[in-house]
């Protein structure tokens, strides 16, 4: 046998093992209805809102604490699921500040959504000496089935893969370089949703991808690489019930109203649900002045939510924070005058800003 085929057979036969009731019952895995996945978003009630949140944050800054019981429906860890901190070393699982993280959100009512499983960035050192399909398989698989079974029942959603495409990808297949597609190549895909679906075939499966929603060549290139991925798992009929928009806006990206449209449609006739997983606006080209500023970051997100809200109902909306004292944004979007960046609904403050406005708005709109 040469080294691919034996490869391809191990891949295969990972396939029927990963299979689940829904393959071998002969009902579609793909996109099995998630009719309402949050209890915050029952018929008639406003789209959920949340927001990633830092379980450090939680335990040390009661007034933040109190803001994100009093604003979110709905939770993300921004770090605290991630393999650096649940998988440090091979063979160890740490679930300190995850579990943590729910216990705070079971006190208070909150939902938690998973981030993330599969996933080519902030991968511990560790997971680098993986040196075969086999190996990098049977670590994965672990790993989803470690974590999603301590969770089964109080995480009804999963960002399974997150940031499959390059930046610029010329077909489904330009996928992001990573442990992942170098062991596996693109079957990572269908290892990680059937796992994820084997262990817990009552969560929603997301797929969370950036960069979807502004004109131009590059974005118009991955909103169709993504449409092809997303075909083509279908053609496996491999489960996944969402699209994640990550949505992190850019003062200097105009957003493709129509295109976007487009690409949300053909999600829709996927008969895929849609997600607003990581909004917020990069702010460090716009102006300084602060009452400037806050109604050009809400009027970018308006743009945004205008132009999704007007084809779908999207399940969530989480903005990828809660307040401009946590965000990632300084860390590589700093801005030239040295003002704090303001990306996020509330201010450093905790005070409501234009954004979380605009936010409501939409949640609240009837389409
Ligand atoms: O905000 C997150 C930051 O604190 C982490 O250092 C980083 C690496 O794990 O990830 C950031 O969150 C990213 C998210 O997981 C995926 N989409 C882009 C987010 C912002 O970079």
């Amino acid at each position: 046998m040469t080294t691919h085929s034996r490869r391809d057979f191990l891949v295969q036969a990972a396939h029927v093992a990963a299979l689940g009731t829904a393959g071998l019952s002969g009902v579609s895995a793909f996109a099995t209805p998630r009719p309402q996945i949050f209890a915050a978003g029952a018929a008639g009630k406003p789209i959920p809102y949340g927001a990633a949140v830092r379980a450090d944050a939680l335990t040390s800054d009661m007034s933040y604490r109190e803001a994100v019981v009093a604003n979110c429906q709905i939770i993300v860890p921004e770090g605290e699921m991630k393999w650096p901190d649940i998988h440090p070393a091979r063979g160890e699982y740490r679930f300190e500040k995850a579990d943590a993280l729910m216990d705070f959100a079971r006190q208070n009512q909150i939902e938690v959504r998973g981030h993330t499983l599969a996933w080519y960035g902030g991968m511990p050192a560790w997971t680098a000496t993986i040196d075969s399909p086999a190996e990098a398989e049977r670590e994965l698989v672990d790993h989803i089935e470690t974590v999603v079974s301590r969770y089964r029942g109080t995480i009804p959603s999963w960002d399974v893969v997150n940031e499959p495409l390059v930046d610029w990808p010329d077909g489904p297949a330009s996928l992001r370089p990573s442990i992942w597609t170098r062991q596996l190549g693109p079957n990572y895909l269908p290892i990680a949703l059937r796992a994820t679906a084997a262990v817990d075939p009552d969560a929603q499966l997301v797929l969370n991808e950036y960069d979807i929603e502004y004109r131009g060549p590059r974005f118009a290139a991955r909103r169709k690489a993504l449409l092809q991925l997303l075909r083509s798992l279908r053609d496996r009929d491999v489960p996944l019930h969402a699209v994640g928009l990550q949505a992190h806006l850019f003062a200097s990206r105009a957003i493709d109203r129509d295109a976007l449209q487009d690409f949300l449609r053909e999600v829709t006739a996927l008969k895929l649900d849609v997600l607003i997983t990581e909004l917020d606006v990069i702010d460090y080209e716009f102006p300084g002045k602060i009452s400037e500023r806050d109604a050009m970051v809400a009027g970018l997100a308006g743009q945004f939510l205008e132009a999704v809200c007007d084809v779908v109902r999207p399940k969530a909306i989480l903005t990828w924070g809660l307040s401009d004292r946590y965000t990632w944004v300084p860390t590589y979007f700093k801005r030239p005058d040295g003002k704090p960046n303001r990306p996020l609904p509330l201010d450093a403050d905790l005070k409501r800003k234009p954004l979380f406005d605009v936010i409501e708005e939409y949640r609240r709109k009837v389409v």
